[in-house]
């Protein structure tokens, strides 16, 4: 207990009063942000006046004078966990079972230290270099692109020979139910021409290509420099058998949080934070969150400032290190034997353009003041009782589904397969996702994880395939305007808690009490 908050209750005692349980929970949530003492004396004066003095002063009176004493506090001010309803305190002893087992984490991959572009047009031609590299080299582990030859090689042969190359989409243009895909590697560029086949298979792949994306085109040389598709083949991932941990370990996959924003839903996230600590939920729900040992955050902690247009009218709190402070007070309530991982999102104080370095120590050091955390880069590369996870906010997200047939913001698992089936995470290169000319490209994905976590989308989805867990953790931010009119509808308060040990999700709906 805090020297202010002892202080408060000694005052209470000394004044003829007592505090009930209820009262005393919400002092002491209080006090992490505001004077108790202030508030004690105010509510000690309220009840001299009162004509029946009680012997225990409970919640709705603390609640009634701090409405009073703090109005913007507790109207919208407030970021205080203040449930509408009193909290459902799970009766019975809680054993902590995560409590016993070692932690296991291992960073496998973090561009933080690793960051240093400068952004010359030189950098950017490498950088496309160094992507085209790095997937031709996972295309051609596969058996039916293995064989692929250069495009000047390709060029080259005879009229209707076969031939196979591996190249980036440059341009894409439909006309007269045909479709001219301009491409490039290394060395030339040419022009592939998809005309409807029979099954109109090869047609709806190449429909599917996004630009920038390097695949594998088989082809039948033609006239004129003119390679005509017979059909196109993604890096994608082998099919492989999940790896799981050794034990029944868990972990909560949680993300955009957006603390400072008036659409922050500090309630369910209290909720959250009581099931954590075993006193939130039914027995089974409870049972769940005694095996929770990792709590891992995929960006947008944060709402930050000057993010989207008119977010000052949404921001309850202004100041981006003010919100990083109330970030901590709410990080303070994850009990200390689970590990907390976080990586930034577009809405963080790092850096925008991918990959994004670990959120800067100076705007997060309340956190790290509070408990320890792995801050972490996004994208990065974990590994949790040997279970690989991709760390990506998810910010292409929002390109793939503008680009892309057939996917919607509202199942982000299936937005998430296609960066999968790319073997990179910012497939589209000038949307809304910036990228910065790094000399190695972060965002391709070297090995398939046996889990991809994201977010940014701000909807629950999760799907497995070829082995590899796809989730997308949801918000904890209510719709706001801007994702109104964009026609976003998210679903905020629900997450998806992973069993490491077989994959399985098992999502759970803090929105309510
Ligand atoms: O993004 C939250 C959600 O809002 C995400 O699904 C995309 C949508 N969003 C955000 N910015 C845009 C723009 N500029 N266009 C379209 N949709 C957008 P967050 O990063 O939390 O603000
Ligand atoms: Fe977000
Ligand atoms: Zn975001």
């Amino acid at each position: 207990m805090s020297e202010r908050l002892q202080r408060a209750v000694s005052l209470t005692i000394e004044a003829g009063y007592q505090l009930d349980k209820k009262a005393f929970d919400f002092l002491n949530i209080l006090s992490k942000t505001e004077d108790p003492i202030q508030l004690m004396e105010k509510a000690i004066k309220k009840l001299e006046t009162a004509s029946e003095k009680p012997l225990f002063i409970n919640r709705d009176l603390l609640e009634e004078v701090a409405k009073e004493a703090l109005p913007e506090i507790i109207e919208e001010k407030s970021l205080l966990a203040l449930p509408p309803h009193p909290v459902l305190e799970a009766k019975g002893t809680f054993h902590a079972s995560a409590k016993d087992i070692d932690t296991d984490i291992k960073i496998l991959e973090d561009p933080t230290e690793e960051i240093c572009e400068t952004g010359t047009l030189e950098e950017y031609l490498d950088y496309f270099r160094d992507r085209f590299k790095r997937i031709e080299k996972i295309l051609r582990q596969r058996i039916d692109a293995k064989d692929a030859s250069s495009i000047s090689d390709a060029l080259k042969a005879p009229v209707n020979s076969k031939v196979k190359i591996i190249s980036m989409i440059t341009e894409k243009r439909e006309s007269k139910q045909r479709l001219f895909l301009r491409v490039e590697d290394l060395n030339s560029s040419a022009t592939v021409l998809v005309s409807p086949d029979k099954d109109r298979k090869t047609m709806k792949k190449a429909r599917e290509l996004m630009l920038d994306q390097v695949v594998c085109i088989a082809a039948v040389k033609a006239r004129n420099e003119l390679l005509v598709a017979k059909d196109i083949i993604w890096p994608d991932t082998p099919q492989r058998k999940p790896k799981g941990a050794s034990m029944p370990v868990y972990a909560a996959l949680i993300s955009d949080l957006h603390i400072g924003s008036k659409m922050f839903m500090k309630e369910a996230f209290n909720r959250f934070l009581l099931w954590l600590n075993g006193k939130f939920g039914n027995p089974k729900l409870r049972e769940l969150a005694s095996h929770v040992k990792y709590v891992v955050i995929a960006g947008d902690v944060v709402d930050g400032i000057g993010v989207y247009p008119k977010q000052i009218e949404e921001l309850v709190i202004k100041d981006i290190y003010e919100q990083y402070r109330m970030a901590s007070k709410f990080i303070e309530e994850v009990p200390d034997y689970i590990e907390l991982i976080m990586i930034p999102g577009n809405h963080d104080a790092s850096r925008k353009a991918l990959p994004q370095p670990a959120i800067p120590h100076n705007y997060a050091e309340p956190i790290h003041e509070t408990r320890k955390v792995y801050s972490l880069g996004n994208p990065c590369t974990i590994s949790l009782h040997n279970v690989q996870l991709l760390l990506y906010h998810g910010r292409s997200l929002d390109d793939i589904v503008s680009v892309a047939s057939d996917v919607s913001l509202n199942a982000p698992e299936k937005a998430m397969k296609l960066l999968l089936q790319s073997r990179h995470l910012a497939p589209v290169y000038g949307g809304k996702t910036p990228i910065a000319p790094e000399q190695r490209d972060f965002m391709v994905i070297e090995r398939p994880p046996d889990i991809l976590h994201c977010g940014h989308v701000h909807v629950l989805g999760y799907e497995s395939y070829r082995g590899t867990l796809l989730v997308n953790s949801g918000a904890w931010q209510k719709q706001t305007k801007f994702q109104e009119e964009m026609g976003l509808t998210p679903t905020p308060g629900i997450i998806p808690v992973v069993n490491l040990q077989t994959l399985e999700v098992t999502p759970i709906n803090f929105s309510t009490a």
